[in-house]
């Protein structure tokens, strides 16, 4: 396992230096500065990679070069928007940058309730609870066509928790979920959002997956000459919200994705606390199955209150996700390969070390910190006692 870390830049609260003390080698990052469409300029990312190589470690993957949402719609000027990620991807490898991870999520990147949930000890971490999401949509947003997504059972227990809630406990929830987290998407407010979710009006979950895979096809002749591997995050959660199609929540998403993008170079981005939000997905067997187009991991967990809430372990090694079962997979394929892939703790508890800090949302150190030493030390673990890995 390469020890990853997404660093946000200058403007991270977490220094380089910081992160290199933590034992990592490989720094995950973007131009988090350009916006979805853009070409990223050579000069722009060689200063960036020569920051991380001062520091004594390697930027190797990007997270993430952005798709425009008229690319996902392939529509208005979807075509130029691709070209301009073809050059990015360029770009990169001239520099040395050949994993890149995006996502082909419409208008909303990765979506939680609860971005302070307090576990035990004082510490929080982040939570989702599906009923706050449709009382969301239902009560606040008032999305027209929203009741026709819900079952009774939920709506009624929607209705209840709003009613409930006191108005601050109802802009926690909004702000959770419409607000950008850094290097995602613009904060947004509820009209905004609305007007975007009419964008996605008749494009339904195979008319995305067909534009995915165009898009794909489309950079393929880049992936190949240049040798990128581009790998996608999963949907998160892996199941619709907000009437929006979803593409790559599941085993069969994957499964289709490989047959109609046959290139060696399009993979996917093993991310377990994405993958877990849905108790149907089972990530060790989805890593065994895609394991030679898996590129790069997030490794964390989740623990459950109930079906459809959840939120962050306080440890990645327990929860949903088998973890030692999924290292040693992971320990099997890097043999097989006989190279190491970039796995990073994706998010962390805000731990009392962390509170004067004014970190990003589950990207805090001490809890990111923890992490990734008991993955390196279940690593470690697994290799003095199964032979063979
Ligand atoms: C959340 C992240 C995602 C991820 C993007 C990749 O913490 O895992 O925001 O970076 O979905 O495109």
């Amino acid at each position: 396992m390469k020890q990853g870390w997404r660093w946000y830049g200058e403007s991270d609260p977490i220094s380089l230096k910081e992160i290199r003390q933590a034992g990592v080698t490989d720094v995950v990052t973007a131009l988090y500065g350009r916006k979805p469409g853009e070409t990223w300029p050579v000069a722009e990312i060689r200063r960036l990679a020569k920051k991380v190589r001062d520091a004594g470690m390697t930027w190797s993957v990007v997270e993430s070069v952005p798709v425009h949402e008229d690319v996902k719609k392939r529509t208005g000027d979807f075509r130029r928007h691709v070209a301009n990620y073809r050059k990015t991807l360029e770009n990169l490898a001239a520099c040395g940058v050949k994993t890149v991870c995006y996502n082909f999520m419409p208008v909303l990147d990765w979506t939680r309730s609860d971005l302070a949930h307090e576990l035990p000890d004082g510490s929080t971490c982040l939570g989702y609870n599906a009923y706050e999401v449709a009382a969301f949509d239902l009560f606040a947003l008032k999305r027209p066509d929203a009741a026709k997504d819900y079952d009774a059972k939920t709506k009624a227990r929607a209705k209840r928790l709003w009613a409930k809630y006191s108005p601050k406990e109802r802009m926690r929830v909004q702000k959770a979920i419409l607000t950008g987290l850094p290097g995602t998407v613009d904060d947004l407010t509820p009209a905004q959002f609305l007007r975007e979710l009419k964008t996605y009006a008749g494009v339904d979950d195979a008319r995305l997956r067909a534009n995915l895979y165009a898009f794909l096809n489309d950079v393929t002749p880049t992936l190949e000459k240049c040798g990128v591997d581009l790998c996608i995050h999963p949907d998160d959660p892996p199941h619709p919200i907000f009437g929006l199609p979803r593409v790559l929540s599941t085993a069969a998403d994957v499964r289709r994705m490989v047959k109609a993008c046959p290139s060696k170079h399009v993979g996917l981005t093993l991310c377990t606390g994405s993958l877990g939000a849905s108790p149907e997905n089972d990530e060790v067997a989805i890593f065994r199955e895609f394991a030679e187009r898996v590129f790069f991991c997030h490794f964390r967990n989740l623990e459950y209150e109930e079906e459809g809430v959840f939120h962050e372990s306080r440890c990645h090694l327990v929860g949903k996700t088998n973890m030692p079962e999924l290292m040693l997979a992971l320990l099997r394929e890097e043999k097989r390969r006989g190279a190491d892939i970039v796995v990073r703790p994706d998010h962390g508890r805000l731990m009392e070390i962390d509170k004067r800090r004014n970190c990003y949302c589950g990207y805090s150190y001490g809890g990111r910190l923890v992490g990734l030493a008991e993955l390196r030390g279940l690593e470690i673990g697994l290799k003095a006692f199964s032979r063979g890995v």
